[in-house]
């Protein structure tokens, strides 16, 4: 099912006429109503971006300036007309603070309600939406794109699994949104206390905000007994709903281009890239009130595309994010980033999901090592953990060494982001 039929399925053409348009509006906005561009954007006239390649002579605007501007300072509205705060951490723990005007929650709403359309969602069914409620935005966001949609939301929130397991199996819920390693924990659960997955009521799982690898897929689609696809989102755009996979090729998330025009530029240069290069994802939100963004720098790496789909939807589609630019590992002079490990140890059916890369440093060189949950049976099965280190050096190209643990060793996730990386380095 299709949400919004006419936007998502616009000629490419349409759609980037569309783009345009909204661009050439968005920058007289901003210059209008935000100091930040006003200065930056001097020398910027509407009238000279001809083309969605003039987009290139814009600046990037990057995570930096909202926290210079710290909290509202790059809102274009006034404080009366914002209707909602929300607010991310990060990694380094300074929070960047992101508004909503009641037209953005209505977008917000909109998007998510397309996002579990993709998804294979329909009206009338029920959603047990495990992610956090409060100021991530992944909770109220898919929480009112499924009331927009039609569907029952369960505002379940994260964590308490045991609680989630008891509400799955009475309210009998079709759809399960949470995170990708908070749904494994769940399937974890269920196999533990014999529940089949044909058993378990869910259908289709709409799993993001943070990166996950096809090997994970299929151990939670086995796990849960759903199809599941990958929802992607950032707060500073909007949240979740900025793209998501459809159901039925699960082949990249469609963006929702006419409200977030994505680029791909070079890491190093920031020179735009083109179609299927691999490259920093950049957002500029062509229709947000509260906080407009041009050209923003999300630090995630990924790639485009804007062939058609089986589902009908002319919506480019990005793979799936390898990882941020600030997560990449450097281990003996290889970029490594930790979905590459995930995907080569998955490769091994012996081990597990549950895995932390724990960086540590000998000396002037940084060493990594991934933990890894076997089941009683392997536990010092020195051939097995030859055989994982061997894995890994094949596909990542540096050693990577490898502990095999008991189950419950590494931290599971309660329902927020996981952190699979633990550094030493600075202990
Ligand atoms: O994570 C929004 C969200 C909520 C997305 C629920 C999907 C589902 P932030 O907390 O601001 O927002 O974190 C944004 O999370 O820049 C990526 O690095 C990462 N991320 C989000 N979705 C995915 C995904 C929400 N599907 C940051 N795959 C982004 C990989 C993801 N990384």
């Amino acid at each position: 099912m299709i949400y919004e039929p006419e936007a998502e399925t616009r000629p490419r053409e349409q759609l980037r006429a569309l783009q345009l348009d909204r661009l050439q509006s968005l920058i007289e906005y901003v210059k209008t109503r935000v100091p930040l561009y006003r200065d930056r954007l001097a020398n910027v006239d509407p009238a000279d971006i001809a083309s969605l390649d003039d987009l290139r002579r814009l600046p990037f605007t990057r995570k930096d300036d909202l926290r210079d501007t710290y909290p509202f300072g790059m809102f274009a509205v006034p404080r009366e007309e914002v209707v909602r705060i929300h607010a991310s951490s990060g990694t380094t723990g300074k929070l960047t603070a992101v508004g909503y005007t009641a037209a953005d929650i209505d977008l917000f709403a909109r998007v998510n309600a397309r996002s579990l359309a993709m998804a294979g969602g329909e009206r009338g069914m029920t959603l047990h939406n495990a992610y956090g409620y409060g100021l991530f935005t992944g909770g109220l966001g898919l929480h009112y794109g499924g009331e927009r949609m039609g569907m029952a939301v369960v505002p379940v929130s994260g964590g308490l699994t045991e609680r989630q397991l008891m509400l799955i199996t009475d309210f009998r819920p079709d759809v399960i949104a949470c995170t990708p390693s908070y749904a494994l924990t769940l399937a974890q659960a269920f196999r533990e206390r014999d529940v089949a997955p044909e058993k378990i009521s869910l259908r289709y799982a709409v799993l993001g905000a943070e990166p996950w690898t096809e090997a994970m897929r299929r151990e939670i689609d086995a796990g849960l007994g759903v199809r599941s696809t990958n929802i992607f989102g950032l707060s500073e755009v909007i949240g979740p709903g900025v793209s998501c996979e459809c159901v039925e090729e699960r082949a990249g998330a469609h963006v929702n281009e006419d409200n977030f025009l994505p680029e791909i530029v070079d890491p190093n240069t920031g020179e735009p890239l083109s179609e299927g290069e691999e490259g920093v994802l950049v957002f500029t939100t062509l229709t947000k009130e509260a906080l407009p963004l041009i050209r923003y720098w999300t630090g995630d790496i990924t790639s485009l595309r804007s062939d058609p789909c089986a589902c009908g939807r002319t919506l480019a589609r990005m793979d799936r994010i390898k990882g941020r630019a600030d997560d990449m590992l450097i281990i003996r002079g290889v970029n490594v980033y930790p979905t590459q490990v995930e995907a080569a140890l998955l490769q091994l059916p012996e081990l597990t999901p549950n895995y932390r890369i724990v960086i540590s440093r000998s000396g002037t060189l940084d060493e990594a090592d991934v933990e890894v949950e076997v089941s009683e049976e392997f536990l010092g099965d020195e051939e097995l953990r030859a055989r994982a280190e061997a894995r890994l050096r094949e596909s990542i190209g540096c050693s990577i060494g490898v502990r095999l643990s008991a189950r419950g060793s590494v931290p599971r996730s309660e329902g927020g982001k996981l952190q699979r990386v633990l550094d030493r380095r600075e202990l």
